[in-house]
């Protein structure tokens, strides 16, 4: 039969992606399909599983408005064979179609899965690019290439200069810099509330829903994001943050509309350049920077430990039971909405795991697992690389490592909290503290010639032998008296 199958992952649901493009109403026939390898091949928050589904017949229902035939496999049909690899087979098998259309895949483990459909007899294959991403693999290979050390700063200019985001007249920054991050480290005033948000069902959502969220983030929080960027504030899950990754994810949205949106706001005088300039990063900065790493290093980079850290992930990275209460916090706010923000993720749960020499593999899994908007290509950098500096610093200059005093600083936390952030080796000393010094002392081969880490290793040495014995048996008796559950997930 003439016509073509054309392949929508859970994860491409945009209208204008690749596989769609050019499409033949009378002949081709789009597949989406619900299977159970997707769906289990980590124990995705139910939460995610809920929100994509739905999405995906959303879509579904779109394109056949627009007169576009669907082949909608959901996952309890008698005859879904359970991957998609099995359902493209059967899909070209059923129509007896020739041509078979698709978007690349966003994870590493479905490229092997889809080349193999090139092979496929008797069947012309095309695997698009995703050109939904800002930055191509080819444009981040040859950024990337030669370079001893990779950094987004540099990463990131490249790209405001290339789409001319935030770009005056001259083609210089706008107000002089390209990077405004002194602004957004304040730490929070007193009472700061999330402000009141609208928040669609996860359940129902379309783009139309997407784009009304975006139009409220933009007008309404926007304009104090960047103030109020890195604080972490107790029973304040959202505070400033748009909320926009699983929409942004799943291809509901699209990171240049969302910039674009961005800089309008900024343009017209209802944003500050710093909150602006800040969001506008972390989506044409720091998400396609993690996306280009991701598919410049993989397989090798996912079994990268740099420190060789192996303790097993502690219990209450399910449970949230801790007398820490910044942990408890993030954990809580984690298992209720199946979101944390980012200082949450890097500096909570990530900075524990990096201190304490959690195992690499049963983080990234645990990230991998928890969140509404984790999908692999995001989601490693950030943790093995970001967060644990298990890459050995091929993203990060040095280790997002710190004491309780940052967090004391950056939150309100410690207020709640039966531990002092203050005190390092006494009964009630916050076990961040120990916990920092032991981990510089710990890898001091590893770490000590980083010249970031200089003064930290320069104010080590300067303690005496006593304090810094009585540090490292604090932090070994910290460690000691913690259940470490062997790969424990939740039930769900
Ligand atoms: P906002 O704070 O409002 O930021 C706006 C947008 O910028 C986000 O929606 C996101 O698309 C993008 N963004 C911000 N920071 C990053 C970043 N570091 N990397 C990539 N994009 C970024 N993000 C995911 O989308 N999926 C993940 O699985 C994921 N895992 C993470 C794991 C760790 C250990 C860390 C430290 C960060 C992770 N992030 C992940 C990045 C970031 O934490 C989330 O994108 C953000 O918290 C999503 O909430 P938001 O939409 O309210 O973000
Ligand atoms: C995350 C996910 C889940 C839970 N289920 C499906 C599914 O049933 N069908 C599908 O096409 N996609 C799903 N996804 C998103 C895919 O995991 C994602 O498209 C791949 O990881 C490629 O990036
Ligand atoms: Fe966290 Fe320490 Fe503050 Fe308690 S005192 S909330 S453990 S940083």
């Amino acid at each position: 039969m003439p016509g073509a199958l054309r392949l929508v992952l859970g994860d491409q649901l945009s209208h204008s992606i690749a596989a769609l493009r050019g499409i033949d109403t009378r002949h081709d026939t789009v597949l989406l399909c619900e299977v159970m390898a997707e769906a289990t091949y980590v124990r995705h928050h139910q939460k995610k599983i809920a929100f994509l589904f739905a999405a995906m017949r959303h879509f579904a229902a779109e394109l056949s408005a627009q007169g576009i035939r669907v082949r909608y496999v959901k996952l309890d049909d008698a005859a879904n064979t359970g991957s998609i690899d099995g359902e493209v087979k059967r899909a070209l098998a059923d129509i007896h179609l020739r041509q078979l259309i698709a978007t690349e895949p966003g994870e590493f483990r479905l490229k092997a899965v889809m080349s193999a459909w090139q092979s496929l007899d008797g069947i012309d294959c095309q695997i698009r690019e995703d050109d939904r991403f800002l930055a191509s693999h080819a444009d981040f290979a040859q950024w990337a290439d030669g370079k001893k050390q990779l950094r987004m700063e540099f990463f990131y200019r490249e790209m405001r200069r290339r789409y001319n985001i935030l770009m005056d007249a001259d083609g210089l920054p706008e107000i002089g810099a390209f990077n405004f991050d002194h602004e957004n480290r304040k730490p929070p005033p007193k009472g700061l509330t999330s402000p009141p948000r609208i928040s669609h069902k996860k359940s129902q959502m379309t783009r139309d829903e997407a784009l009304i969220e975006l139009r409220h983030f933009i007008e309404k929080l926007l304009p104090q994001f960047g103030t109020y960027q890195d604080v972490m504030v107790a029973h304040e899950a959202y505070l400033y943050h748009s909320l926009l990754s699983s929409y942004l994810n799943a291809g509901l949205l699209l990171p240049l509309e969302i910039c674009r949106a961005a800089e309008a706001a900024y343009r017209a005088g209802l944003v500050p350049i710093a909150s602006a300039e800040g969001f506008i990063r972390q989506i044409l900065g720091w998400r396609e920077y993690v996306r280009g790493i991701y598919w410049h290093k993989m397989p090798e980079y996912a079994r990268m430990n740099f420190f060789n850290a192996r303790r097993p992930l502690p219990d209450f990275y399910w449970s949230g039971e801790t007398d820490m209460f910044c942990l408890a916090e993030a954990v809580r706010h984690t298992r209720e909405h199946a979101y944390s923000h980012h200082i949450q993720r890097l500096m909570i749960t990530g900075n524990f795991a990096l201190l304490a020499g959690i195992d690499v593999a049963a983080v990234c899994e645990w990230y991998l697992l928890v969140y509404a908007d984790a999908y692999e290509w995001v989601e490693l950098p950030n943790t093995l690389g970001m967060a644990l500096f298990a890459d050995g610093g091929l993203m990060a200059s040095k280790p997002y490592a710190a004491s309780g005093k940052y967090i004391a600083r950056m939150s309100n936390y410690c207020r709640h909290c039966r531990y002092d952030p203050k005190e390092t080796t006494t009964e009630d000393a916050c076990p961040f503290n120990a916990l920092y010094w032991d981990f510089l002392a710990r890898n001091e081969q590893l770490l000590r010639t980083n010249q970031r880490l200089f003064y930290t290793y320069a104010t080590w040495d300067k303690m005496s032998a006593d304090s810094r014995t009585a540090i490292r048996e604090k932090a070994a008796q910290f460690l000691a008296g913690y259940t470490f559950a062997a790969q424990r997930q939740p039930d769900k």
